[in-house]
């Protein structure tokens, strides 16, 4: 769909003036579109158009997101040397004083600065980035512990809870509504046979062994910014920032930090989780929060992956059997495809589960 990016652009309070706008990125969620300026020195801008099926209330999701990047770039402030602008997310105003605006369609959008000179990745290829993802989402979480003024919304209830997963993929299975369901019966008894097991760190959580805090949620590797060295630089992508178990952060990460191939690779053959790149992550993690989490959290971190992966493995087969409404897709059985990888990669996560225990007992 054609959009008037200037028109939508003006509507901000911006440093510059509009040159052009393209879409950017690889998230499954918002159309981003970056907006180059004319002025050379001035900054460019990433525009979203907000995807409101999905969060359901915006002005509570700007709302924690304004809370959250405040009180990071607080933190900031009070370490030397810090980049500010590129170290966090800064939303721009709308003319009418919000962080986001309605066009005349019912749409929302919100602009923020553009990280510059920035690198992302979809795979990870050395340890050593892996271990700055895990520096980065460390620090993040360690910055947002002692946020003030009670809980952020929660923008998308139950998001990661395997149990209310589980129930709304059983239920797509039986309403069918795309005829799907007879035609992936294999990955139905997979998600199945292993859904007992997942049910752990809810029940952690309910017995009050493992806290609920701040965590990020979506901590895919490319909402990672990495800097020009690719040193950690910035954490992105904060709509679901909330409170949360950080297996889910964890879990996320490796997930995609220590994947050899892509999210959706078809050639189930090259997908593997490297253990190195585990160790390197959780290293990098552990460097930054070892100190804060208690020794249950620790106990369960391996298992973290393992969980995650399924959970996105349940969610992408639940969209194809419901018939693509949820992600967003570039072919017609593009769901299934990221469903039987990350199908794949879970078994991968489970031969190597052994070593995975015994590396994160050794850094803890
Ligand atoms: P989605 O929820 O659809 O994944 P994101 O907020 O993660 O949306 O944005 C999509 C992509 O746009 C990111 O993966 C990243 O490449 C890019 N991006 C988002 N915000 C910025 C920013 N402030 N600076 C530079 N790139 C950004
Ligand atoms: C979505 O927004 P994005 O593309 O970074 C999704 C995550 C999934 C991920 C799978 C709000 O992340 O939960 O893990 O796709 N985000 C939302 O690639 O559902
Ligand atoms: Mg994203």
């Amino acid at each position: 769909m054609g959009y008037n990016l200037k028109e939508i652009f003006d509507c901000f309070y911006t440093d510059g003036t509009f040159l052009n706008g393209e879409p950017y990125g690889s998230g499954h969620i918002h159309d981003t579109f970056r907006i180059e300026t004319v002025e050379k020195e001035k900054d460019n801008y990433i525009l979203q158009r907000l995807n409101n099926k999905i969060f359901k209330n915006i002005p509570e999701l700007q709302h924690n997101i304004e809370r959250v990047t405040v009180h990071l770039r607080n933190k900031l402030r009070s370490i030397p040397g810090s980049d500010i602008k590129r170290e966090c997310l800064r939303l721009i105003p709308s003319r009418d004083g919000k962080t986001w605006i309605n066009d005349n369609d019912g749409n929302f959008w919100r602009m923020y600065i553009f990280i510059s000179n920035h690198h992302s990745y979809n795979v990870v290829d050395s340890p050593d980035k892996a271990f700055e993802g895990g520096r980065a989402i460390g620090r993040f979480q360690a910055m947002l512990s002692d946020m003030p003024e009670g809980p952020l919304f929660e923008t998308i209830p139950w998001f990661h809870d395997i149990e209310k997963r589980l129930q709304t993929f059983n239920n797509k299975i039986i309403e069918n509504p795309a005829r799907r369901a007879e035609t992936v019966d294999k990955e139905i008894t997979q998600i199945l046979h292993r859904a007992e097991e997942m049910k752990i760190i809810l029940r952690l959580g309910r017995e009050g062994k493992i806290p609920r805090r701040i965590t990020h949620n979506d901590t895919k590797f490319n909402n990672i910014l990495l800097d020009e060295n690719d040193k950690a630089l910035c954490v992105i992508d904060l709509d679901t920032v909330m409170p949360g178990y950080v297996h889910y952060d964890f879990g996320d990460a490796i997930r995609t930090a220590a994947n050899t191939a892509a999210e959706d690779e078809k050639d189930l053959s090259k997908i593997n989780m490297n253990i190195n790149l585990f160790k390197a992550y959780s290293e990098g993690y552990l460097s930054e929060t070892e100190k804060t989490l208690n020794d249950v959290e620790k106990e369960f971190l391996a298992f973290a992956p393992r969980l995650i992966t399924y959970t996105i493995a349940v969610r992408f087969l639940t969209d194809f059997i419901d018939g693509d409404h949820y992600f967003k897709i570039h072919h017609e059985f593009h769901n299934l495809q990221r469903a039987r990888a990350q199908l794949r990669l879970v078994i991968s996560m489970e031969e190597q589960y052994k070593d995975m225990k015994r590396i994160i007992r050794k850094l803890t």
